[in-house]
């Protein structure tokens, strides 16, 4: 029997931006528009140096979807255990990575987040589980973090981003098994583009919403929220925060979001058309957010321009950083490898 096809129905978490806005207070909330303004402009950058050749391996950007890690950050905490897939450089830089050692990271130069090791994919912080390069592979490790919360008995989360693409992965639902089955205190957030690589997730996950249909069947809440949304990304992580705390369960977030470019830098994303883009580049979460802000009159558009303009010199300050850093002694790339045994 042929497939029905029908528009999946989607119900949306939706925030009070007054009390969000309220709960934060001015100072957070410029503070948080600054942040994704560090992450746009960092990915720009490090983007513009790929394309001069600058940086090795592969790029994936995190542009468009700064309101999600952005809000999470702002609600949970960086005392959390935070994972992430490939597309990491803006959990190293929420969690207080400096600019300069994460873009000499994609540069490959010593003075890296990483020595220089890692590369964009596997950024590093205390409180960061990866950076990784297996799609799905992550869920377990973050599963084991909230596992160790819950064995030593400490006060806390873990929270998991993956992509709509990974839910096809067997690692992924035996993640949330086990995660409902010991009930561990995880977050795990879908990070909805649409597209897993070139393929679009609609012809590759069987059931949409992802989170609303999926979760239920691990006997755990499930959630869709407007990824572009930072308030509504905000309220929904703090209530859910908080919830987890109280009853160690696990929950699955959908947050719906976007891509500007294709999957990494070096796909031209030509199964996309141009309109398609422009649409999505006029709803981004930027705009949105700092639209909000001075409508409320929080910020002004001159004080939008010089924030922008501040992060835009971090960034290329980094970029200078990079450039004038030297490369890791080439007897030195073995180490720090594998571990060491003990003599
Ligand atoms: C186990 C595994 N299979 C395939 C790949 C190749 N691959 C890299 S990214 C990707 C798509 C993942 O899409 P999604 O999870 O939606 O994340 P997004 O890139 O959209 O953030 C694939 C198939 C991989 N890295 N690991
Ligand atoms: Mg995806």
């Amino acid at each position: 029997m042929a497939k029905e096809e029908t528009q999946p129905e989607y119900h949306f978490f939706k925030s009070d931006p007054q009390v969000v806005k309220k709960a934060l207070g001015k100072e957070r909330l410029v503070e948080c528009l600054k942040q994704m303004l560090l992450i746009r402009n960092f990915e720009l950058r490090g983007e513009a140096a790929y394309q001069q050749g600058k940086v090795g391996g592969f790029y994936h950007s995190y542009r468009v979807q700064e309101a999600i890690q952005t809000s999470a950050m702002a609600a949970i905490g960086p005392q959390s255990w935070w994972t992430t897939t490939y597309r990491c450089h803006a959990l190293a830089l929420l969690l207080g990575e400096p600019p300069n050692e994460l873009m000499a990271e994609l540069y490959g130069k010593i003075t890296g987040n990483a020595l220089g090791r890692g590369g964009s994919m596997h950024f590093f912080a205390e409180k960061m589980l990866g950076g990784f390069g297996i799609v799905g592979g992550h869920l377990p490790i973050a599963t084991g973090a909230a596992f160790t919360l819950k064995y030593k008995k400490e006060r806390g989360v873990s929270i998991c981003f993956l992509g709509d693409g990974a839910v096809a992965q067997g690692a992924v639902h035996e993640a949330l098994n086990l995660a409902s089955l010991w009930d561990l205190p995880c977050i795990f957030v879908i990070e909805s583009n649409h597209w897993g690589m070139g393929t679009a997730t609609k012809r590759a996950i069987s059931a949409h919403p992802i989170a609303e249909k999926k979760a239920p069947g691990y006997n755990m809440k499930g959630y869709t929220v407007d990824g572009m949304n930072f308030f509504d990304c905000y309220a929904l992580f703090d209530k859910v925060y908080k919830e987890v705390l109280e009853t160690s369960r696990p929950v699955l977030i959908e947050a719906m979001t976007d891509r500007f470019r294709g999957h990494s830098i070096s796909d031209p994303g030509l199964y996309r058309s141009k309109g398609c883009l422009e649409e999505v580049m006029h709803h981004g979460p930027l705009k949105l957010f700092s639209d909000d802000l001075k409508e409320a009159g929080i910020l002004t558009d001159d004080e939008y321009k010089v924030m922008d303009k501040e992060q835009r010199t971090v960034a290329m300050d980094a970029m200078k950083f990079a450039d004038e850093s030297p490369w890791p002694d080439l007897l030195s790339l073995g180490e720090g490898v594998y571990v060491e045994e003990e003599s």
